[in-house]
């Protein structure tokens, strides 16, 4: 059977798809210049093995009701009916709720789900437990940037502001002379982004900014941070050391006399304090280049060198999520834009510091001029959260006070979890841990559209639909394509979506009116449509009606182009146009930081040597980064991201001298562990990563030989088994799984095949 082509929209690009008997033709968005081959992975997905056919109850949790249970992850499923599991789920809310209240559920549900804006899962989920249960607790920030987004408010402006409207690629391109990336600037992730990304730009403006004379410099353990186009430079450091790097760069800017201390003086607090700290006054620790050296593995030389070739030219700091996605990772983001600030560029046309450039492909984009309505969430009860990272420490340690942003909270005891639109087992650190802190649970609720570790992990598994089932709208605040996503294929097997599933479970809990407000899917896209229509007519634009969109699959929607940006303003008049920071300056000394106390982030950036290091145990590290041929883990068994892996297993990069000391061939199933468990993975070696690093990314869904073992096995490659599960700082709190320790040799026990994709008993 085939069908017509329909538009639709994922996180990583628009496209056409069309049925050919059980599989997709896949075809990009024509307009979109360097289309994502993450796109390929919905070739096979629809009717994959495994999907989630149908509702199933954990068998434990169904003999003997809720309650902590040692067996999730081991035991075996139950199938049963959708009314059965309707009725078990209103009845488990309703126990909970009324013996506990919103404070005993935890529906912080993180996760990306997928791109439509109104089948969102979060926003469902989250709606759902406002206007039905009456509140929930949630979670705040991101794994994405957990110490960014707390800390950049804090010295210069939300995120926001200095990520999304830092510069923009336009502007790189005209007036950059270098763009100093930390993390690099890799073109596999600038093809994510939220919501949508229908124009694929990045490829094409660093191959224009290379030819105009941008230099992109990459520092980063890896050498494929940096994509040809850019023709740019290397600079290999130790991972989690880039602090120290910029530390030692900032005191050859001092001692050489290049800083500007014109603009430091006038658009900056603290630089005093700075100074004192890196010539060791506080503690009579002198933070130089050969300090720095010994810490980040560059030569005192080179550190010189490259802080002098800085100096005069319209230079660009970036520093790429990952680099605070670990302890201390305040630490580079603050740093990075001190650097920027000594070398007089924020608020320059192509200058100054931008935050996670190349990260996602929200960054350096226009903005369109008014964004898509959002499903509005209700209004939560309760005011309790955690940090979303801090999700086991909460379920481990009921009551226990801990510190976040200068406050004082207390981890709830949680009795239910609910989840949608996200993976758990996929994105949190230490994953025996974390099922340790899932066992405290009475139930977890999970739906899902296929059988990941999170869903084997659940009480009870609803099954979803997946995105190409049902119809939405695929948009972003940084896309100015806005795509109707049309259902290519009726639901799968039993499946139904979160809206659907919700409504029902509002109408056995007697809210169904206040969740639904009388709306179907499709009533709530002409009205979400009819809103943006309304924005829009306020600024004299006109598109055209629902109806018309729908026929069509797409539109264009205004933006506004460069200008107008706050560190602009702020350059031109300090005094008129304030940074939205407590003194109204960029701040390289934060009173309100200071003021909190706190040992691991104090006022002013500092170096602090993180609890993990490399030692005679695990001489190597490890970095856990975002995987080349997916998003996440989702679609991991797609085409695409199978033809990423070797045997079925994920591929771990690692130095040919690494290997050669191992007796480690190119093809060989390695073993990597540490005190938290094992990884199998299939090696490769290259050159194009620094000696004693090794790389291998996240998403391998969680595939462990024994689930309920203290140090698992995870045949498959998933890398959050080894990451450890600590937050960034007190002030943050964030996820620090970027990088970890470990130790690595050749497999030498049972090869036994991958088993993740196989739906559980
Ligand atoms: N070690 C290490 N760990 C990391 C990171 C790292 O760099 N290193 N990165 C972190 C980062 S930045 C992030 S953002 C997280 C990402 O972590 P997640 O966002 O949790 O990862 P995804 O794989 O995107 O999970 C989305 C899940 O939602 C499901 N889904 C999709 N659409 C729908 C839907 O409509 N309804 C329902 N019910 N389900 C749906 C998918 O099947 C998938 O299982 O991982 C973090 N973890
Ligand atoms: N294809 C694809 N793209 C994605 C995603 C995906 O899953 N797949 N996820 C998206 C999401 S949710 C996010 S938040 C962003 C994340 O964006 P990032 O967190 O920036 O992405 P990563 O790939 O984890 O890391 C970027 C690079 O930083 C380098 N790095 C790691 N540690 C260090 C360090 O200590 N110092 C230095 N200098 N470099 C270091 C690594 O070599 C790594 O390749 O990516 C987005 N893009
Ligand atoms: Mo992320």
């Amino acid at each position: 059977m085939t069908q017509k082509p329909v538009m639709h929209s994922a996180h990583w690009g628009a496209f056409h798809a069309q049925r050919e008997g059980e599989h997709l033709r896949v075809t990009p968005f024509p307009r979109d210049p360097d289309p994502s081959p993450l796109l390929q992975n919905f070739r096979h997905a629809l009717h994959h093995p495994a999907r989630v056919a149908r509702p199933m109850v954990r068998r434990g949790w169904l003999e003997n009701g809720p309650g902590p249970d040692q067996r999730r992850g081991a035991d075996e499923y139950v199938a049963v009916s959708w009314e059965e599991a309707c009725q078990r789920v209103a009845q488990e809310l309703k126990r909970v709720g009324d013996a506990h209240g919103p404070a005993g559920i935890f529906g912080g549900s993180y996760g990306w789900s997928s791109a439509g804006r109104f089948h969102h899962a979060q926003s469902q989920v989250h709606r759902f437990l406002n206007t039905v249960m009456g509140g929930y607790v949630r979670s705040v920030n991101s794994y994405s940037s957990g110490a960014a987004s707390v800390l950049l408010p804090h010295i210069v402006g939300d995120m926001t502001e200095i990520a999304r409207r830092g510069v923009s690629w336009e502007e790189i391109a005209a007036h950059s002379d270098i763009v100093l990336a930390f993390g690099g600037l890799a073109l596999k992730n600038s093809q994510v982004a939220s919501g949508g990304l229908s124009e694929h730009t990045e490829r094409g403006f660093m191959r224009q900014a290379a030819q105009r004379g941008t230099r992109f410099i990459s520092v980063s353990p890896l050498k494929s941070d940096l994509p040809d186009e850019a023709q740019g430079e290397w600079l290999a450091l130790r991972p989690g050391t880039d602090a120290a790097f910029m530390l030692g760069l900032l005191s050859v800017l001092i001692a050489d006399g290049l800083t500007d201390e014109a603009f430091l003086a006038r658009y900056c607090v603290g630089w005093p304090e700075m100074v004192a700290y890196l010539r060791g006054e506080e503690d009579g620790v002198v933070r130089d280049a050969r300090w720095a050296a010994e810490i980040c593995g560059i030569s005192s030389e080179a550190i010189g060198t490259f802080a002098r070739r800085l100096h005069g030219k319209r230079v660009l700091v970036t520093v790429a999520h990952a680099l605070q996605r670990a302890e201390h990772g305040e630490q580079p983001v603050w740093l990075g834009l001190v650097l920027a600030a000594a070398l007089g560029q924020p608020g320059l046309p192509g200058g100054g510091y931008t935050y996670a450039l190349g990260a996602l492909g929200h960054y350096g984009k226009h903005h369109n001029l008014v964004s898509f309505p959002a499903l509005p969430q209700g209004k939560n009860g309760i005011d309790r959260l955690i940090p979303v990272a801090r999700i086991a420490d909460m379920l481990l340690n009921p009551g226990t006070p801990f510190d976040y942003n200068g406050r004082r909270l207390t981890y709830p005891h949680i009795r239910l979890a609910y989840w949608a639109g996200g993976n758990p087992f996929h994105h949190h650190q230490d994953l025996a841990r974390l099922r340790r802190a899932f066992c405290q649970l009475d139930t977890l609720i999970v739906h899902e559209s296929a059988w990941t570790a999170s869903a084997r992990h659940a009480d009870i598994v609803l099954p979803a639909t997946m995105t190409l089932e049902r119809e939405d709208i695929g948009g972003a605040p940084t896309d100015r394509h806005l795509v109707a996503m049309q259902p290519v294929a009726a639901p799968y097997a039993e499946a139904k979506d979160d809206y659907t599933i919700f409504s029902e479970l509002a109408r056995r809990l007697g809210r169904e009116e206040a969740f639904t407000e009388g709306r179907d899917a499709r009533g709530w896209l002409q009205h979400h449509y009819r809103q943006l229509q309304e924005k829009l007519a306020a600024h004299q634009v006109t598109i055209p009606e629902f109806g018309q969109f729908w026929q069509q699959g797409v539109i264009e929607l205004p933006q506004v182009k460069d200008g107008g940006r706050m560190i602009n303003a702020f350059r031109a008049d300090p005094e008129a146009a304030p940074l939205p920071t407590p003194s109204g300056k960029i701040e390289i000394f934060s009173a309100t930081i200071a003021g909190f106390g706190y040992e691991n982030c104090p006022g002013h950036p500092v170096w602090r040597e993180p609890q993990q290091k490399p030692d005679a145990d695990h001489p190597l590290w490890l970095i856990a980064n975002q995987p080349a041929t997916r998003l996440h883990s989702q679609l991991d068994f797609g085409e695409y991201s199978l033809s990423g892996k070797r045997g079925g297993r994920e591929v771990c990069r690692l130095n040919s001298q690494d290997a050669a000391a191992r007796g480690i061939a190119d093809g060989d199933i390695i073993e990597l562990y540490n005190d938290r468990g094992h990884v199998l993975a299939a090696a490769r070696l290259t050159d194009a990563i620094m000696p004693g690093v090794v790389q291998l990314p996240t998403g391998a869904w969680y595939d462990p030989v024994d689930p309920t073992a203290a140090r698992p096995l995870c045949r498959h490659g998933n890398p959050n088994v080894l990451t450890l599960d600590i937050g960034t700082s007190s002030l943050t709190q964030g996820c620090s799984g970027q990088i970890t320790v470990v130790q690595v040799r050749k497999f030498a026990g049972e090869v036994t095949p991958v088993q993740a994709f196989i739906p559980p008993q």
